[in-house]
């Protein structure tokens, strides 16, 4: 499979990875600084899930997220310093500064929204697709979901419409193994998240989220699959998150070393640098120029959003449905 990857793709999907977990650590630091209004999820530990999917899609096919979205947008193409500001609440935000962490949307890019409903999402995405095989685009949806969500009615009710209409729709869920504090094995009534897929009529996988390679080859078989009209998917990751549920969280249902050990052993980003550099040709120096530019960008986002105005009291009257 990774024949099929370019030295240029595995390039693109490093810088990726590497600028959804630099902007994640940061923002981390910048939180706890208190210079961040709100409520931050982060996304550092499953940057493979929304790289390897991401970077086969195309501008006009649609994404839906969820909270923890900052991955899903960066690796949809949505402008990183734009993100930043929209997350300190500032003017030039993707969204004005209305959003805020859990709700930037960025249609221009496809990116239908981060979501603070938990399986909000997934009605969202069937309408995308249903949209897509009405106008005959060959375009697709995909619904980022966690294990918490896969429990949800709305997604239940999602799965079974994606089949009904045969929408060109993957449903890709994060299982990082909680849902706030609660684990997955105390909720999911299943092993696997993937077993539920036969019961709607749909195909499900179990896939490494650690592994960018198994990522992207599952998802570009789903992806093929609902673009020729197969119908949708499921995909399950297996993955784990770096950070807490929230920023602020004091992660007590945690073993005090899973984190540290998590970084250490189940970082998708060094084991993708791992691959890249001694099976695929790519230099640790090429690596090195992508971490400087990320570095680089990342600081330019945090200036950029920190010197940006504050939205301006009229403004709270743009950018609604109904004007009073
Ligand atoms: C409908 C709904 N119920 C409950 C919540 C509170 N809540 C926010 S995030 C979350 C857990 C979600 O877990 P999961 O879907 O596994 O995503 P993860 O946070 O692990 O990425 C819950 C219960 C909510 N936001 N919306
Ligand atoms: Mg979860």
């Amino acid at each position: 499979m990774a024949a099929q990857l370019s030295v240029e793709d595995l390039l693109d999907a490093y810088r990726t990875m590497k600028t959804i977990r630099e902007f994640e650590d940061r923002v981390h630091v910048e939180f706890a600084k208190g210079g961040i209004p709100g409520f931050v999820h982060l996304y550092a530990g499953e940057e493979a899930s929304a790289t390897g999917v991401g970077m086969q899609l195309r501008e006009d096919d649609r994404i839906a997220s969820n909270h923890r979205g900052h991955g899903h947008c960066i690796a949809k193409g949505v402008d990183v310093k734009g993100m930043m500001a929209e997350i300190y609440g500032k003017k030039t935000g993707t969204c004005h500064g209305k959003g805020g962490s859990m709700h930037i949307a960025d249609l221009d890019t496809g990116m239908m929204g981060a979501n603070g409903i938990v399986g909000g999402g997934p009605p969202l995405a069937c309408g995308a697709a249903l949209a897509h095989k009405l106008k005959k685009t060959g375009g697709l949806a995909v619904v980022f979901c966690g294990d918490g969500a896969s429990n949800q009615g709305t997604t239940f009710e999602a799965m079974n419409l994606a089949t009904v209409w045969q929408l060109p729709l993957v449903f890709v869920f994060e299982n990082n193994g909680y849902a706030e504090a609660t684990a997955s094995r105390f909720s999911v009534a299943c092993k696997d998240i993937a077993e539920r897929a036969p019961g709607f009529g749909m195909p499900g996988r179990i896939v490494d989220g650690h592994d960018f390679f198994a990522v992207h080859e599952a998802f570009a078989e789903a992806a093929e699959r609902a673009r020729s009209g197969g119908g949708p998917s499921l995909i399950e990751h297996k993955l784990d998150r770096f950070f807490g549920h929230f920023e602020g969280d004091n992660q007590n249902y945690r073993p005090k070393d899973e984190v540290k050990r998590l970084r250490e052993n189940a970082c998708c980003i060094k084991r993708f640098a791992a691959a890249a550099t001694s099976e695929h040709g790519i230099s640790a120096d090429q690596l090195a120029a992508i971490d400087a530019e990320v570095g680089a960008l990342i600081d330019e986002a945090v200036a950029f959003a920190e010197s940006s105005p504050d939205p301006a009291p009229e403004d709270l009257m743009t950018d609604v449905y109904i004007k009073y």
